[in-house]
């Protein structure tokens, strides 16, 4: 038995400063509304969380550019982001923001219970500071010359040309990105999480977690072996825009990002169960698991414990299933040189057809490595395995029923190749259960639709509509069987594909969606007598032109 009871789950907070692309779904939305819709044909009890990402450079800079306050920014994109999710069948039980006043207050009275505690250090630093644009600036919006290959397009924290890592001060005429202005280097006192201090708790922490996934146990190792990341960090920020940081002499700062981030999360819990929201984070009995991509590794894993470590009575995540990058047609995915798609354009040019992208992006998902999108990819998942397959099977069941069996749910066959084609089905659950358990979304995807390639197989080899020349009686039980195997690709293909499964119990006449442990009962999924909706099609092909419309779409600037 599990020593859980429920499960908090969470998603990465998308920065409100730009539309969601297919990175973001296959990176972490598509892998966590995956798992908790699996969790819950279960039974289990899941809080799904997630919500918008609204303060940081990210987006400053995005409104800066765009001449606005951050606030249209994140107005905007906290609407469009939302959208697009539930557009995709992303099934939230809430999705918050972070710079609403619950969260504000969440965020100011954690941060103030830790100052008060004595956890932070107060530091005073020399900061760059940008006289134009008035405000100090992080490391990344400094460029200058490298020191050591003499780029002089070099970042404040790394020379993208010789790979050197380095500090805005290693510059050779460090400039602001933002204006252009000359740098001044200015004092500016700031609190500090002391990494340092809290190392050893850290690595018994993540060397208590081998089950993880290596991409992620792998980083989390190089970092505190590394010693660099384990120096303290700054937990407050001079700018504008963001958490107040709620003591005394800290005007003109807010909190990190990524200290008011990942309180994000706890804030929309709290939204979601009001003043019942802390068994989700606080009850040992209560698993938390956090799905991002690997740029958010060491916030989840190190610096996200390591706050909620100090505060103490909170639980830690027992799982951060992270995947790698997707790529675009061989290319990096990039927001500001539009080589995206965009899931709001998708729909426009695929309307219904959410699940076929799931569908595609689940099956090429960058869970050990980083992957490559391809529309060719897209339509030979489509037309090869969508329609030929799974639509396929659908579809003769659902014509022979009709012709054959009077539009009713047929009885079941009990010779042994119905009997073996039946038990298949919990087979096939099984190994789908035992990948889903382990994030192996690939091979849990690649089972499912094994099941309906076995189906189709099944009713090639018995020929219902040879058989029903002679032997009516004996083609309706056949039929009866693959009408049991559709029912169950109701529920095993439903993580994955939950617009498609409501399609397909409307067209069986199901009136209420199956569980998980439903399918233990070889067959017996829909009952006999049924009567069937019409049939319909479950896909539709893709043709080649309209793939070359959308690789048009990606012609690069
Ligand atoms: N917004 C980073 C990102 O979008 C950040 C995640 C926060 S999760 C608490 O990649
Ligand atoms: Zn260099």
């Amino acid at each position: 038995m599990s020593q859980f009871n429920r499960t908090t789950v969470t998603a990465a907070l998308p920065y409100a400063n730009g539309p969601i692309h297919i990175g973001h779904l296959a990176g972490c939305y598509l892998p966590s509304d995956i798992y908790v819709r699996f969790l819950r044909l279960r039974g289990e009890d899941v809080a799904f969380i997630c919500g918008s990402d609204e303060h940081g450079m990210a987006i400053t800079m995005r409104a800066r550019k765009e001449g606005v306050s951050p606030k249209d920014i994140v107005d905007r994109y906290h609407v469009m982001m939302r959208d697009a999710l539930k557009d995709f069948g992303v099934d939230f039980d809430v999705y918050s923001r972070t710079s609403g006043d619950k969260h504000k207050e969440v965020a100011s009275s954690f941060f103030k219970e830790l100052y008060d505690k004595g956890v932070f250090d107060t530091r005073e630093t020399d900061q760059y500071y940008d006289p134009e644009a008035k405000q100090f600036l992080a490391d990344r919006y400094i460029k200058g010359t490298c020191p050591r290959c003499s780029y002089p397009e070099a970042y404040g924290d790394q020379c993208e040309s010789c790979g050197a890592t380095l500090n805005p001060t290693d510059l050779i005429n460090p400039a602001s990105t933002l204006s252009g202005a000359t740098l001044e280097r200015r004092k500016t006192t700031n609190w500090f999480l002391p990494l340092d201090k809290l190392a050893p708790d850290l690595r018994a922490y993540i060397e208590s977690h081998p089950e993880w996934k290596a991409n992620v146990y792998g980083q989390c190792k190089s970092w505190l072996d590394s010693g660099d990341g384990l120096q303290p960090r700054s937990m407050t920020r001079d700018l504008d825009w963001g958490v107040p940081v709620p003591v005394e002499g800290a005007e003109g700062k807010v909190l990190y990002v990524w200290f008011d981030a990942p309180l994000g999360y706890i804030t929309a819990t709290q939204e979601l169960f009001g003043k019942d929201w802390e068994k989700w984070w606080k009850a040992d009995d209560t698993r938390l698991i956090h799905f991002i991509g690997k740029d958010n590794i060491v916030f989840h894993c190190i610096i996200f414990p390591a706050i909620l470590m100090q505060h103490g009575e909170y639980i830690l995540a027992d799982q951060v299933p992270a995947n790698e990058f997707l790529n675009l047609e061989g290319d990096k995915l990039s927001t500001s040189r539009d080589w995206a798609v965009w899931l709001h354009e998708y729909l426009e040019d695929f309307p219904g057809k959410a699940d076929v992208l799931r569908y595609a992006l689940c099956a090429t998902m960058p869970e050990n490595k980083d992957n490559d999108f391809t529309w060719a990819d897209f339509q030979q998942r489509n037309n090869s395995e969508l329609v030929a397959i799974y639509g396929n099977l659908v579809n003769r069941i659902m014509v022979l029923n009709h012709k054959f069996c009077d539009g009713k749910v047929p009885v079941i066959g009990q010779e042994p190749a119905d009997i073996e084609a039946l038990k298949n089905i919990v087979k096939q659950a099984d190994a789908i259960e035992k990948y889903l358990e382990q994030f192996k979304f690939r091979d849990a995807l690649a089972e499912a639709m094994n099941l309906a390639r076995a189906g189709n197989k099944y009713l090639a080899d018995q020929a219902p509509w040879k058989v029903m020349k002679t032997d009516l009686a004996r083609a309706q039980a056949i039929l009866g069987v693959a009408t049991q195997i559709a029912a169950a690709l109701t529920v095993l293909m439903d993580p994955f594909m939950p617009q498609v499964s409501d399609k397909l119990r409307v067209m069986l006449g199901m009136t209420a969606a199956l569980q998980w442990s439903d399918l233990c009962s070889e067959g017996h999924l829909i009952k006999v007598g049924t009567q069937l909706g019409q049939a319909a099609l479950l896909f539709d092909k893709i043709e080649d032109e309209a793939m070359d419309i959308q690789r048009a779409k990606l012609v690069k600037p």
